[in-house]
């Protein structure tokens, strides 16, 4: 017992630093007896393209492959929510035990979640939030804290002065537009930055591109970018990469995979931006829709559940528009320094 105490706590101090790490321990460090096996668990990312999400959604099947449950992922190719709502009557038809998804809206879905839960279906969002009742939102890192922190990075690296704008996703995102609501309070201390625009390029690289350059065009004497989505960021990325004069005056940052952003990192296109480990959110949520399907948490604030190599995790009260919540622990800042730590 109390080697295999120590082996968690070694376990989930690994899983901060270097996350790929998860694959070889997740079989040893599932914690419970109780969890039930053979369940089918549906993941509805965002979408089936974005790297982010299937870098999620494969951190969720380390977890119900150790788990000995299935996860079957399904979703549309845009971020929409109509493109969702197929994958839902899909879960359903399956009789699956639980739908972890990653809503494109707040509030589209809950009528097809709705009918899941009637059906059985423990529900459970992660990445981006759904308003839908009784359901556990397995969020990446505290919402505040994210929107807070981009805006700080950037206002060190522009000398808290000029013009801003912000690339997002898809305009009905709950996580980019809790971010953003979060951005525009912590501006307030920086009178002298200026949000000007807010472009949406739906998390596609081809839309993100057309309305980054509409953005440059409109705002010539722009200061920064904040992106807070990994397509976004690798977007511009990859756009200032190639029209090196920007960067005589303008800065990017926001929330980026170190994978796709090394490159530009180590050239100096970008020098710093955030994120945590999306395997690690999905590996998470895993075990949490395995730990409602199982009977084991009913999604009440305050129960703790067990998330294999990642240690023990306690439910946190409703706050705001969010109902019950865990986090899955405060993102990472990258820069040169520690870039080439990070391999997802
Ligand atoms: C994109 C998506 C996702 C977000 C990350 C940071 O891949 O918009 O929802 O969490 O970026």
């Amino acid at each position: 017992m109390k080697f295999r105490a120590s082996r968690l706590a070694l376990v989930a101090a690994t899983a901060i630093v270097a996350a790929g790490s998860l694959v070889a321990i997740a079989g040893a460090a599932t914690a419970s007896g109780t969890l039930k096996t053979g369940q089918t668990i549906y993941f509805i990312p965002k979408d089936t393209l974005n790297p982010y999400e299937v870098i999620a959604d494969h951190g969720g099947k380390l977890a119900l492959t150790a788990i000995k449950d299935k996860e079957v992922v399904s979703s549309g190719t845009a971020d929409t929510a109509a493109a969702q709502i197929p994958s839902i009557q899909a879960a359903i038809a399956a009789k699956a035990a639980a739908i972890v998804i990653a809503g494109n809206d707040p509030s589209a879905l809950c009528p097809s979640l709705a009918k899941a839960q009637a059906a059985g279906v423990k529900v459970v969002s992660f990445d981006s939030d759904v308003t839908c009742p009784n359901h556990l939102f397995i969020n990446q890192a505290n919402t505040q804290q994210i929107g807070t922190s981009e805006v700080d990075l950037l206002a060190k690296e522009i000398g808290s002065s000029g013009q801003i704008a912000i690339l997002s996703a898809e305009a009905t995102a709950t996580n980019q537009n809790s971010w953003i609501k979060y951005m525009k309070v912590e501006l307030k201390k920086y009178p002298k930055m200026k949000l000007v625009s807010i472009v949406y390029g739906n998390d596609d690289p081809a839309t993100s591109l057309t309305v980054l350059q509409g953005l440059l065009s409109a705002y010539p004497n722009l200061r920064g970018i904040i992106s807070p989505t990994t397509v976004g960021i690798s977007t511009a990325a990859q756009y200032l990469d190639t029209h090196k004069s920007l960067l005589k005056h303008l800065v990017l940052t926001g929330l980026g995979l170190p994978s796709q952003m090394r490159k530009y990192v180590l050239d100096g296109t970008c020098k710093e931006f955030e994120l945590w480990n999306p395997q690690n959110l999905g590996y998470l949520a895993g075990y949490a829709a395995a730990s409602l399907a199982s009977g084991l948490i009913t999604g009440k604030p305050g129960q703790t559940f067990k998330a294999g190599s990642l240690g023990t995790y306690k439910i946190l009260p409703a706050a705001g528009t969010t109902g019950p919540s865990v986090v899955l622990g405060p993102p990472t800042v990258f820069n040169k320094s520690n870039i080439n730590q990070f391999n997802f």
